[in-house]
């Protein structure tokens, strides 16, 4: 299969003005009328795009087509010989009971849905299906009425009717948008009904709709949801522009959600929560997910994309703008950290292996396989970087400029940096470089203090590590907001300094006393900062101003810590606690009460895949062994503490979702864990007994997992018998035993795969169990291969009928080579295997070749 190349890139041949599509629904045998109202833009013939369509007839301004007029191929239809202005017409027919890929026109539950991006448009009609033809589209869907009584599409219902058994409804979408944001449901569905008054007076009439029975799970749901509205308007300046928008959930689909003009569509995941059946992650969830699909609405939708190697213009810049609202409404800090902690553990790790690519890839074979977290997160930062670099001020006159001139068109990266270079004075010129190379970069520092001029000199090093097809690095362009901390603690200067070049020094004055530099607050640049002593960070995590720093001075330090314990233990020694470690989990557990959202991510240890990406040669067994030795020892000594502290914040309504009750939770849970790990269960198993509030249950569930006794059988075993009518909470009944560190998992797992309710055609389903236990450290990586094995097995099975979700699975195998040579090998054979297989699909192809290149 051929690569496709950014530089490649030609503009349509032909535009679409109108598009008319006419559905007779029927799971086995849907018919769709197009009728295309094409011009010609450039020479050349007229290719449409179209996969898995039968051509039923086909008419140029009205007259049939022979098969002499036109070329038909597996993915096209040509046309060389047409006018420069015409109407085409075509009649197809598709399958949609057989459309296991989730992409294109599927059945699901009671009905059909549609999932377009990036190239599912394709799978429903030939039509030009790239994101720079952007056409008004009319809709009519006809089904039978007893089946499908609900019929939605983008824009607004101009028209609706009945005849016979059959219900039919037209859409119309007064904007133009590309192909991959159509989309259509037809089904049993009940709505959860409100409505919205913009700032300038338009109503617009809200539903969320969802399978029957489902509808006292939408609150929080519509609550993101006019939330983000009002949000957008007081942010951005920028307001619905519709007089409808409805969400629809659907319980089998590839991500998380889709932003469909005007006719989202979810994965259940992210629209049904309630107290008893969603944890606070999850609520948090369902807000972060419905704010950013809103917010596409200018950053995708009336602004979109003009190919899809621009897929982070509209994902990178969307998701800053969900964790600006997401901070808005917690602990902004609180906010930060946990998406750091996250980019860290995803992103950096995929930076540094096989699988890097740039925030603008130059090429791929399957666009499927970018939706990354480089794309999204880390596009995200730099997005964030820009702000940091311009100030909020001109960054929102960026934003306004920005969407003035891109309105109702396909833009680039270069448009978006265009914005905001004419929003500010500084030189923005190198910034365009975290858009095209890949890796994370190293930042390390020297420094010294000249006490009879009263300066202070740091200089600044950059230096970013080869990543495929990148074997020399530019400097990029690194914002480092930064303090110096007098020997009390307190700021005696701040300012954001840029560091552009390889190596840089910065001179400041009247400064009395060596200071103590805090480096990229709030983490200002995703970058790796290097060289930090144990003193120092010891300092920065009592003292610093900074929140973020303060947390992340902790969590290097206990890195620094515990990967000493882990070459202590490969080399035959006990584990011993190390005494700066439990002084700063002492002074964060003593002073929880003052932010208890802080202290509960302050108090988590280094993530075990954390610990493995500062290996050269990852032990996961030594990693787990310290991690867990660490918890245990912290849990023993400070037994009295944690007790306290449990019960200190253990008063909360198991109804109450505010902030206050969230930071409770968490602190609470925090302190569960260590008193679990010191093997003090009674109260994790008390807990799940009690629980009615699905977070403080799962964290019971969570603990009690880790015996491997009938404790934990007994307690799974009433968890299903409880929850087993409900999808999503059993998808965190599969997840929790995949995740478990007891030494019975991967058997677990094996026979999990064979339970009546494991179904591989449902990605949540797979992603609970399968991709859950792919990300268990230590479990997966077991010695004999056997977790590789299972992965491979599922991956070949699934590519069959789902080859975007097996295609994701197979990353998790993209490391292999930070392993030791046997488990090296394992994996690298179960690679091998999977790109020997008969009929792979380029999706997992891609993936698979790339991790062994
Ligand atoms: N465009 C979608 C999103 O926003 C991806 N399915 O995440
Ligand atoms: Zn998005």
């Amino acid at each position: 299969r051929k690569a496709i190349n950014l530089a490649d890139y030609t503009p349509p041949v032909f535009l679409v003005d109108e598009v008319a599509l006419d559905f007779t629904l029927d799971p086995a045998a849907t018919i769709v009328r197009a009728t295309l109202n094409l011009r010609r833009q450039a020479p050349g013939p007229l290719a449409l795009d179209g996969r898995d369509l039968e051509l039923l007839s086909i008419k140029l301004n009205g007259e049939a087509l022979g098969g002499n007029r036109y070329v038909l191929t597996e993915s096209s239809l040509t046309l060389d010989d047409v006018p420069d202005v015409f109407t085409l017409e075509t009649e197809v027919k598709i399958i949609p009971e057989t459309n296991t890929e989730l992409s294109g026109l599927y059945m699901s539950g009671t009905g059909f849905f549609t999932q377009c991006e990036p190239e599912g448009f394709r799978k429903i009609t030939f039509f030009p299906d790239r994101p720079d033809v952007m056409a008004r589209y009319k809709v009519t869907l006809r089904a039978d009425q007893s089946k499908y009584p609900v019929l939605l599409s983008n824009g607004n219902n101009t028209a609706s009717g009945a005849a016979g058994t059959q219900i039919w409804a037209t859409w119309e979408d007064p904007h133009p948008k590309p192909s991959y944001l159509f989309a259509l449901v037809a089904a049993d569905l009940v709505a959860v009904k409100d409505s919205f008054t913009t700032a300038s007076g338009r109503e617009v009439a809200l539903g969320i709709w969802v399978a029957a029975g489902d509808e006292t799970r939408c609150g929080h749901a519509m609550y993101a949801l006019k939330n983000a509205m009002k949000w957008d308007e007081d942010t951005f300046g920028l307001e619905y522009d519709l007089d409808i928008f409805n969400i629809a959930a659907v319980s089998d689909f590839n991500a998380g959600a889709m932003e469909n003009k005007g006719l989202n569509i979810f994965n259940t995941a992210y629209v049904l929560a309630s107290p008893a059946t969603a944890t606070d992650a999850d609520f948090q969830g369902v807000e972060r997910v419905i704010a950013h699909e809103y917010f596409h609405n200018w950053t995708g939708d009336r602004v979109t994309c003009r190919d899809w190697f621009q897929l982070s213009l509209k994902e990178g810049l969307t998701v800053f703008r969900d964790q600006e609202y997401m901070a808005d409404q917690f602990s902004a800090a609180v906010k930060r950290i946990s998406d750091v902690r996250s980019l860290r553990a995803t992103q950096f790790r995929d930076d540094a292996g096989p699988l890097a690519h740039p925030v603008r890839p130059a090429s791929y074979l399957e666009i499927n396989n970018f939706y990354t977290t480089t794309i999204y997160e880390k596009g995200a930062e730099v997005v964030r970087m820009y702000r940091t670099l311009i100030g909020r001020e001109a960054f929102r006159k960026g934003m306004d400029i920005y969407i003035a001139e891109n309105d109702n068109s396909a833009a680039t990266v270069e448009d978006f940096f265009a914005a905001m270079q004419a929003a500010t004075a500084i030189d923005l010129k190198q910034i365009m470089r975290w858009y095209e190379q890949a890796g994370t970069p190293e930042v390390s520092f020297d420094e010294s203090h000249d006490p009879a001029a009263q300066t202070y000199t740091l200089t600044l090093r950059q230096h970013t590590a080869p990543t495929p097809g990148q074997p020399v690095k530019q400097p990029f362009m690194i914002p480092v907001a930064m303090g110096l901390l007098d020997a009390t603690g307190r700021d005696i200067h701040t300012e954001t300094l840029i560091l552009a070049q390889p190596e840089q020094s910065f001179t400041f004055h009247n400064i009395s006393e060596p200071p103590t530099p805090s480096l990229f607050r709030n983490f200002s640049a995703p970058v790796k900062l290097q060289g930090q002593s144990r003193q120092r960070l010891a300092f920065l995590a009592a003292k610093d101003t900074d929140l973020f720093n303060r947390w992340d001075a902790m969590q290097q330090y206990a890195t620094l810590v515990l990967l000493d314990a882990v070459k202590a233990h490969q080399a035959g020694q006990a584990f011993a606690l190390d005494a700066g470690l439990l002084e700063a989990v002492t002074a964060t557990l003593r002073d929880a009460a003052r932010d208890p959202a802080f202290a509960a991510e302050a108090l988590l240890l280094p993530a075990e895949t954390l610990l493995a990406d500062a290996m050269s040669i990852v032990d996961p067994d030594a990693i787990r062994f310290v991690r867990e030795a660490a918890r245990k020892a912290l849990g023993e000594t400070l037994r009295e503490d944690f007790f306290a502290a449990y019960a200190q914040f253990a008063a909360v309504a198991a109804s109450d979702v505010s902030g206050h009750a969230i930071a409770s939770r968490a602190l609470k849970n925090a302190a569960l864990g260590y008193l679990s790990a010191a093997g003090d269960t009674t109260l994790a198993g008390a807990q799940f007994l009690s629980g009615e509030n699905m977070t403080d249950t799962l964290a019971a569930l969570v603990n009690v997992a880790e015996l491997a006794d009938e404790r934990r059988d007994d307690a799974f075993a009433s968890f299903y018998d409880q929850w087993r009518a409900n999808a999503l909470v059993l998808d965190k009944w599969f997840s929790v035993q995949a995740r478990a560190g007891a030494p019975d998992t991967l058997a677990r797992v094996q026979a999990l795969t064979k339970h009546k309710d494991f179904d591989l055609r449902n990605p949540n389903r797979v992603r609970a169990l399968i991709g859950a236990f792919a990300a268990n450290p230590s479990k997966f990586h077991e010695a004999s291969g056997a977790g590789y094995q299972l992965l491979a097995d599922t991956i070949f099975t699934l590519d069959e009928t789902n080859p975007q979700i097996a295609a994701r699975l197979t990353t998790a195998m993209g490391s292999w080579r930070r392993y030791d040579t046997a488990r090296q090998s394992l994996m690298k054979a179960q690679l091998e295997r999977i790109l020997a297989k008969e009929k792979l699909s380029p999706n997992t192809y891609e993936m698979a070749s790339k991790a062994l290149a």
